[in-house]
């Protein structure tokens, strides 16, 4: 039987990063995850989908901005945005934030973390869900990335990790449908794991993404939740542009923004993508793989 005052991420075979839980609010089994809801005298409130740590309270901020103000600053004129995933709602609320942002569609598959998100992380999400810019669709977000007609300069891929019902969203096929989905200049980010533990993981997803864009690049963020080092954050384009941008423009950006933010800052965007060697030789070789292999078919 489990211990139900420690839950561990059982995310990698030969690890385990236990948190303890103060009080268990929900542990159960909804139609597409093992989901637990727990409170940690350290992280606040946490949220784990089949054994993963998705977030808390202290330090969702981390992801979220950076998985929203990257690229929407990088970007520099973000109209339309589209998140696959992100059911808790914490990566919307960084994105609603840019007054520039008139259209934000969710496609997340589970109602059920949107409504536990809600009723849970309200002080993180509340503001979103009476956004009149906020279209959220409880769907397959790969089916829309096939099926949809409509156009974004921003896609944004929050996603579990590649096991169970997340793996499709780091499919050469699905890459390919979301460029389907971006206007010209458009973008694209991708949760890709922690390269320290899941290096096969993080290889397949950067050799897809190569073999998919013109252009891949990829920055670190410490989450400390994010057990294994660094967690990485794809960006994809088949413009350049917008991963070329300097100092100067996103800190002009950033204060026309008047984004209030805790760990983004235009100093840092850049610097973020300097990755360790160990990740940047690994996303190399990834992207050189997977470059041949468009190329050969
Ligand atoms: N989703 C990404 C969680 C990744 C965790 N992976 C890991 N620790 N290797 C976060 C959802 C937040 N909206």
């Amino acid at each position: 039987m489990r211990d139900e005052s420690w839950f561990a991420e059982t995310l990698t075979p030969h690890t385990r990063l236990a948190l303890e839980a103060s009080r268990v609010l929900v542990h159960e089994r909804t139609g597409e995850h093992e989901l637990a809801l727990i409170e940690n005298d350290v992280f606040g409130r946490v949220l784990l989908l089949d054994g993963a740590v998705q977030l808390t309270t202290s330090d969702e901020f981390i992801y979220h901005e950076m998985m929203a103000h990257v690229p929407i600053l990088a970007h520099g004129s973000a109209r339309d945005v589209l998140i696959v995933g992100g059911g808790d709602c914490g990566l919307a609320e960084e994105v609603l934030k840019h007054a520039s942002v008139r259209r934000l569609v969710q496609v997340e598959i589970d109602p059920k973390v949107v409504e536990f998100a809600r009723e849970h992380f309200a002080e993180m999400n509340a503001p979103v869900f009476t956004d009149p810019r906020f279209e959220l669709t409880i769907g397959d977000g790969a089916a829309y990335a096939r099926d949809a007609a409509d156009r974004f300069d921003v896609v944004l891929v929050d996603s579990t990790d590649p096991v169970g019902p997340g793996a499709v969203l780091f499919t050469r096929e699905f890459y390919r449908n979301v460029r389907e989905r971006l206007k010209p200049g458009g973008l694209l980010v991708t949760q890709n794991g922690v390269p320290f533990l899941q290096t096969s993981e993080f290889a397949a997803a950067m050799r897809n993404l190569g073999a998919t864009f013109r252009h891949v690049a990829a920055y670190a963020i410490a989450v400390p939740t994010y057990f294994g080092g660094h967690l990485v954050l794809g960006m994809s384009s088949d413009d350049d542009a917008a991963l070329r941008v300097d100092a100067g423009t996103l800190e002009r950006r950033y204060a026309d923004a008047k984004l209030e933010t805790r760990y983004y800052s235009p100093r840092h965007h850049p610097a973020a993508f300097a990755l360790p060697r160990y990740i940047d030789d690994a996303l190399a070789a990834a992207v050189a793989a997977g470059r041949a292999e468009s190329t050969g078919s």
